[in-house]
């Protein structure tokens, strides 16, 4: 389930979904601002190296004790099993596993083409260790130095990201991602036609897919889903586009099939949920560094889940990469996503466990095995209610969808401007959750918004399910957590308790 809150739900879903997982699940505009968790302006120390602090830094300690412990390369760890996996899936790449998770602002944004106003640059959404530097949010902030390499025709990437983000079982703010792409250079080929002929004879080398694949849209669509007119012919962009979903097709059936063969010799009685067929769709998608752009989706327990957003490269970055007769796609997958896949792992906050019933459940040098999942200790629901400060404006619903577009300057250097209007954002009570309950809470979700006709006030309530993965909670435990948060967010925030 991509849970999102129930608060501006409606409005958020009537945006194409790539639009919607760019943008801020909501924002609240409130009259004072959210204060900064470092305002001592300490240094930082990450990976032994010192980082200057500045109004920007946003990152809270647990995030930190979650840097550096690099799951996708610990060995016999699901997460680089799945990675090995999809490594495997694309044998003549070059794997890239060691780049550092602290990047440039350019390196994460402005390289890639984000438009300086782009939600995904505000301290809401992004931990910055400073103005200039931040933990990178996507693999993507390697696309631009790996493609400069130019050591090979295709790559992929493995690391942990990070992002301020909602809470439930499939989003953590951090996680693990893992980018790909592939690009031909066009003067290797002696005439258009010659390249052309050589991707189609590339695609007719694709199986077709074992499972249902869903592609309701065209191959690319002149406003929704552009081809790169100025630098694509047609021919090229359709090719491309096709022979990026048949690569993706193959790697996610690989994984499916994998998951079957577990599945079947688990020896487990199956539920209803285990024979629903697993199966894919297509969607369209916006990245500023592609196009035309989709997200694949797979059915799982019940709903869709993202697993990953890919396209055809934009130009202008190849050429910024110094790479101008290059041509190709590229793809960045949420490595958790696949992983629970994988091995029927129902909850994302387990990858982080060091309970031995947790790790001792995989070796790399045997065949998948399904992750039987230790006894399910009960849920503690508790709801927190709450006036927003009488002194701000009411409700100012998620940024406007054109903030997403590409930059026309993409690549030149944006300097970061500090919010000017201070705003209370749900990241920021997911955050206040994480850092006081950590990974006892298992979901968080708005499930009730409310304006009072007369004053205009505003109410919200959110619902946090606490449940360990380790052990029962009490309710003393629970509720001591509980009233942690309340507190935190009238001191943080001056709300009103209701
Ligand atoms: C990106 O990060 C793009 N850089 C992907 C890309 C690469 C597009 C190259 C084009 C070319 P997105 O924000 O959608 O896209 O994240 C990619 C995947 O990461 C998602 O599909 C999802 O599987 C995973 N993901 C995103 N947020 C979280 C989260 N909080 N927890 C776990 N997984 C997440
Ligand atoms: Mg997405």
């Amino acid at each position: 389930m991509l849970q999102l809150s129930t608060c501006s739900r409606s409005t958020f879903l009537a945006l194409p979904a790539g639009i919607r997982s760019l943008l801020k699940p909501q924002t609240l505009a409130l009259g004072r601002r959210y204060r900064s968790e470092d305002t001592s302006r300490r240094p930082l120390i990450i990976d032994g190296r010192s980082y200057p602090t500045d109004a920007w830094t946003n990152i809270p300690p647990p995030i930190l004790d979650h840097y550096g412990r690099k799951l996708h390369v610990q060995p016999n760890h699901p997460l680089s099993i799945t990675r090995k996996l999809i490594e495997s899936c694309f044998p003549e790449f070059q794997h890239h596993n060691a780049l550092s998770g602290v990047v440039t602002v350019d390196q994460n944004f402005n390289s890639l083409g984000f438009a300086a106003d782009h939600p995904g640059r505000s301290r809401t959404d992004t931990y910055y260790i400073n103005k200039d530097t931040l933990l990178r949010t996507h693999t993507s902030a390697h696309e631009v130095d790996v493609f400069r390499s130019n050591t090979s025709n295709g790559y992929t990437i493995a690391a942990d990201v990070y992002r301020r983000d909602a809470v439930d079982r499939t989003h953590y703010p951090a996680f693990h991602q893992m980018e790909g792409a592939l690009t031909w250079d066009r003067n290797h080929f002696k005439t258009t036609d010659d390249f052309l002929h050589h991707l189609s004879s590339a695609l007719a080398n694709f199986k077709p897919p074992n499972v249902e694949v869903e592609d309701a849209n065209p191959p690319f669509h002149p406003e929704r889903n552009p081809p790169q007119e100025k630098h694509h012919s047609p021919e090229e962009a359709e090719l491309v586009g096709a022979h990026l979903k048949r690569s993706l097709e193959h790697m996610v059936v690989t994984i499916f099939t994998e998951a079957d063969k577990a599945l079947q010799s688990s020896g487990l009685e199956l539920t209803a949920e285990d024979k629903d067929p697993l199966k894919v769709r297509w969607v369209e998608s916006f990245f500023p560094h592609t196009s035309p752009s989709w997200e694949m989706e797979v059915w799982w327990r019940g709903d869709w889940l993202e697993v990953l957003g890919c396209g055809v490269i934009e130009q202008p970055l190849l050429i910024r990469s110094d790479v101008p007769s290059r041509v190709g796609w590229a793809f960045g997958l949420g490595l958790e996503r696949l992983a629970m896949l994988l091995f029927g792992i129902p909850d994302i906050r387990l990858f982080w466990s060091k309970d031995s019933r947790f790790l001792s459940q995989f070796d790399e040098n045997k065949p998948i095995r399904r992750f039987q999942p230790f006894s399910k200790y009960p849920a503690a629901p508790r709801d927190v209610a709450f006036w927003l400060p009488k002194s701000g404006p009411v409700v100012a619903e998620t940024p406007a969808a054109t903030s997403t577009a590409p930059s026309p300057a993409g690549g030149k250097q944006t300097e970061p401007t500090l919010d000017t209007a201070p705003a209370f954002h749900e990241n920021d009570l997911m955050e206040v959750v994480r850092s006081t309950a950590g990974d006892s809470v298992e979901d968080v979700t708005c499930i009730d918004n409310f304006k009072h006709p007369k004053t205009g006030r505003q109410s919200l309530c959110y619902r946090v399910t606490y449940r360990s993965l380790e052990k029962t909670l009490t309710n003393e435990e629970a509720n001591s957590l509980h009233e942690q948060i309340r507190q935190e967010l009238v001191t943080r925030f001056g709300v009103e308790l209701r």
